[in-house]
């Protein structure tokens, strides 16, 4: 094995584990939510430590929830437990009892682990040692963290130029960590400073900016409490943002309307029957979803075009259903964006939405009068090759009605991660920005550097080519994460050294550069002291509101650093005292990092005071304000969006990944999605039934996807079909089981977003 290639196994294991189908759901928690959620903590962390510490998870004062990225109510919180199902699986992941130690390294070798499933690496549990794989090397042995940053600061100072380094960063990390690592990456010379939101929301925020001068949402969630109408669109809020599902049914309570826009009817936007309403419990729950539209994969401008054609046409015929006034005063581009509606022929658009007209016309009666409407979008549309248009064309619909800059009416791009939102605040960002730069030359005598970095695609892209040799990730699992898993582990092989700041073990740590490193890290849920202090970080949610997260149960293990220390070590190790900033302090003192947040970062003056004030202080927002001066022209802007062309032959599909209800990205917490009724199993595809007429498969049948992109073909294989209702020519599979068939080079106009929702992709039978 000595001087060869570690043999490692990119993707997951291709083993079925005992399928069981059963009808979707028609309702999302309810007491089988309470079960499952119970079931999971008390499994991974023991009775006692399961109920004392959900019951601190989203209290003020308390933890921040590691999972998704929604928001907790202003002031009261329930005393029930302000958090969800899918929340106590993410606390139960990482509160778990399980260790992985050196023994267990010693036991296992990198290329044994690959060849498990995510599932089994990811229960293996909690890191407990830094832990360092030398070259030909195939087991990861412990290390003091002395010489790991000495390994480290040493490999960053050989490279040849700053650029030939990445620091990579997922969302979970606090605004501290963040932005000292934000803040060593300028200092060492660099902004290649790819983030997980590059295969997120990053076509939301290209969107937003150009449209509306701020790359955020504009809501809070009391506009959703006020919204007479909200538009669900590319979202599975059940799964993903259950919390949020008590927000649209307080909205529905207050005589609001909720439409959904979906390839497939999620049961959780069916009905929700909240485990904090006896009355909900006992009876069938509060119905959400009041208009709900098939919409095929990646079709959602012609279908807003339609509705936006309707409405036109109402408005001409009766009156007040735009708002002329809006239109007038706050935006620009009215006249082009009405020319584009006429030039389209109505019924070509419908046909190509693949919506029932009548279904449409049932949004547009409730849209028409409406004069508050929110729009809450996800990953069904920013992950397309016109993921930002789509976002656009969202705008241009609130925009003719007035809606955005008022009480009950704007955006609500629904974030991930926990803190991805607060990571790009403070820093996390690989374009330049003058005012940061100037801000450090003030403050520290950095001299930033103004190119462009890399953001995740082509980082991936420069370290396959080898122009980037040193991949350090601040948490995430990046191999499984990214598109295209075979380039993207040959990507990292390719590198020198890659660094893993983990909580957990992954697949990343398998698929390395000749040299790698493990770093075990705090988590949220964790007490984090140092010197006798009991220390807090803070965290951003999807609403632009920063707060506290203390975490409190003891560490998994005596021997993890904290985040915003183990990048204070990378930094001096690397920088020492060239510069001004004093590294090893600020990785201790966390108040002196939020000091130097509020002198360089604009929005968080007084950070240390007003954060521990009540829970916490919204950072400005324009949009929210109605005040649209920062966009070109002065004005919000409407867009001429182009319709997507997919050019699909007879046998070809569009395929999109989808999150099952048992993960978090790529952490599997269980093998049952069962809002969508399939149990114990994830190669699963999901098809038409008429489609599986035509291509004679039948149930449970197992058959290979191949994509074929630029002559190449890339392979998933093994997935049982399930019959579901999905439209004609659509598929669905999990991520990241779907990951392998996404090539690098396709990705949003604009954002660079990995295309994960729309695939093109054919379908063969294993005999
Ligand atoms: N429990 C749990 N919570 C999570 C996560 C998790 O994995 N597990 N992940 C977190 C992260 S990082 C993120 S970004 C969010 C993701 O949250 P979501 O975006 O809700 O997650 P996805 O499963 O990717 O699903 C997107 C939805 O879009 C639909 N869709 C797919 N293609 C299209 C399309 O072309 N048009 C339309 N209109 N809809 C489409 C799918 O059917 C699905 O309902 O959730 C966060 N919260
Ligand atoms: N095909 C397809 N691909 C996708 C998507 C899709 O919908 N379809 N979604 C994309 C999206 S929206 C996202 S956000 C990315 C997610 O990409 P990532 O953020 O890179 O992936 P995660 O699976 O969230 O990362 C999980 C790992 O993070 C580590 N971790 C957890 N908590 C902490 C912590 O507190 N600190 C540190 N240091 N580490 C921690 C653990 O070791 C765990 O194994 O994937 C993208 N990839
Ligand atoms: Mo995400």
């Amino acid at each position: 094995m000595a001087k060869k290639d570690r043999i490692v196994n990119e993707n997951t294991s291709e083993e079925f584990t005992g399928i069981k189908v059963t009808k979707p759901a028609s309702y999302a928690a309810g007491a089988r939510g309470v079960k499952v959620a119970l079931e999971h903590a008390v499994g991974e962390m023991g009775a006692v430590r399961a109920f004392q510490t959900l019951a601190k998870l989203n209290q003020i004062g308390g933890i921040d929830c590691p999972g998704c990225a929604w928001l907790d109510p202003d002031d009261k919180r329930s005393v029930l437990g302000e958090y969800c199902e899918n929340g106590a699986k993410a606390l139960a992941e990482e509160a778990t009892l399980k260790r992985v130690t050196p023994d267990f390294f010693a036991e296992h070798s990198v290329t044994e682990m690959s060849n498990w499933s995510d599932f089994k690496i990811g229960k293996s549990g909690r890191l407990t040692h830094p832990m360092f794989l030398d070259k030909g090397a195939v087991h990861y042995k412990p290390i003091a963290w002395d010489e790991a940053f000495k390994i480290i600061g040493k490999e960053l100072k050989k490279l040849k130029d700053p650029n030939e380094a990445i620091f990579y960063t997922s969302g979970r990390s606090s605004n501290e960590a963040a932005f000292l690592y934000g803040l060593f990456a300028r200092a060492y010379g660099t902004l290649n400073m790819p983030d997980c939101s590059n295969m997120c929301h990053e076509s939301s925020g290209v969107a937003l900016s150009e449209t509306v001068g701020i790359g955020k949402g504009s809501v809070t969630l009391d506009d959703l409490h006020k919204a007479e109408v909200v538009i669900v669109i590319g979202q599975n809020p059940g799964t993903n943002h259950p919390r949020m599902l008590t927000a649209l049914s307080k909205c529905k309570d207050a005589g609001g309307s909720v439409i959904a826009i979906n390839p497939l009817e999620e049961a959780g936007l069916k009905r929700f029957k909240n485990p904090q309403s006896v009355s909900d419990m006992l009876s069938l729950g509060t119905a959400i979803t009041d208009v709900f539209l098939r919409v095929r994969i990646n079709e959602d401008i012609a279908l807003l075009k339609v509705i936006q054609k309707k409405l036109l046409e109402l408005d001409e015929k009766e009156g007040d259903v735009l708002d002329h006034d809006f239109i007038a005063e706050k935006t620009i581009g009215y006249r082009s964006l009405k020319s584009d509606l006429n030039k389209h022929n109505l019924d070509d658009l419908i046909d190509q939405s693949g919506v029932e007209e009548s279904a449409i016309d049932d949004a547009v009666k409730i849209l028409a009068p409406a004069k508050r409407i929110i729009i809450c979008w996800a990953m069904g549309l920013t992950q397309h090759k016109n993921g930002v248009e789509n976002i656009k064309e969202c705008v241009n619909l609130l925009l003719m009605k007035g809606s955005i800059g008022k009480e009950g009416a704007g955006t609500c791009p629904v974030r991930g991660h926990s803190n991805v939102q607060g990571d790009r605040s403070v820093g996390i960002v690989h374009t330049p920005s003058k005012a940061i730069a100037s801000a450090l030359k003030k403050s520290f005598d950095i001299d930033v550097p103004m190119e462009h970095g890399y953001d995740t695609v082509h980082s991936i892209m420069a370290m396959h080519d080898k122009k980037a040799k040193v991949f350090v990730s601040l948490g995430g699992n990046f191999v499984s994460a990214a598109p295209d898993t075979a380039y993207t582990a040959q990507a990292l092989k390719n590198c020198s050294m890659t660094v893993a700041v983990s909580t957990k073990l992954n697949r990343t740590h398998m698929i390395t550069g000749k040299r790698a490193l493990i770093l075990p890290t705090l988590g949220r849920s964790e007490k984090d002291v140092s010197n006798g202090k009991h220390r807090f970080v803070t965290v951003e949610n999807s609403m632009g509101k920063v707060h506290t997260s203390h975490g409190s149960l003891d560490p998994a293990s005596d021997h993890l650093m904290s985040e915003p220390e183990i990048v204070a070590n990378i930094a001096y190790a690397t920088l020492g005292d060239s510069s001004k900033v004093d590294w090893m302090s600020l990785g201790v003192d966390y108040n002196a990092i939020r000091d130097v947040i509020s002198e360089v970062v604009g929005g968080f003056n007084d950070y240390n005071e007003r954060v521990v004030e009540g829970s916490g202080f919204y950072l400005p927002n324009n949009a929210r304000e109605g005040d649209f001066s920062k966009v070109k022209g002065r004005k919000a802007r409407f867009s001429v969006c182009n319709l997507p062309y997919h050019d699909l032959d007879a046998d070809d599909f569009l395929l999109t990944s989808i999150r099952s209800h048992d993960q978090f990205n790529t952490t599997i917490y269980g093998l049952d999605d069962r809002y969508r009724g399939v149990f114990n199993e994830r190669r699963v595809l999901f098809m038409n039934p008429s489609d599986m007429k035509y291509h004679k498969l039948k149930k449970l049948d197992v058959v290979n996807i191949t994509s074929h992109y630029d002559g190449e073909t890339r392979l998933a294989p093994k997935f049982l079909i399930v019959p579901y209702k999905i439209p004609s020519q659509n598929l669905a599979c999990y991520f990241p089981e779907a990951n392998t068939l996404i090539p690098i080079d396709q990705f949003a106009d604009g954002s660079q977003t990995p295309i994960s929702k729309s695939v093109k992709v054919k379908v063969t039978k294993v005999e």
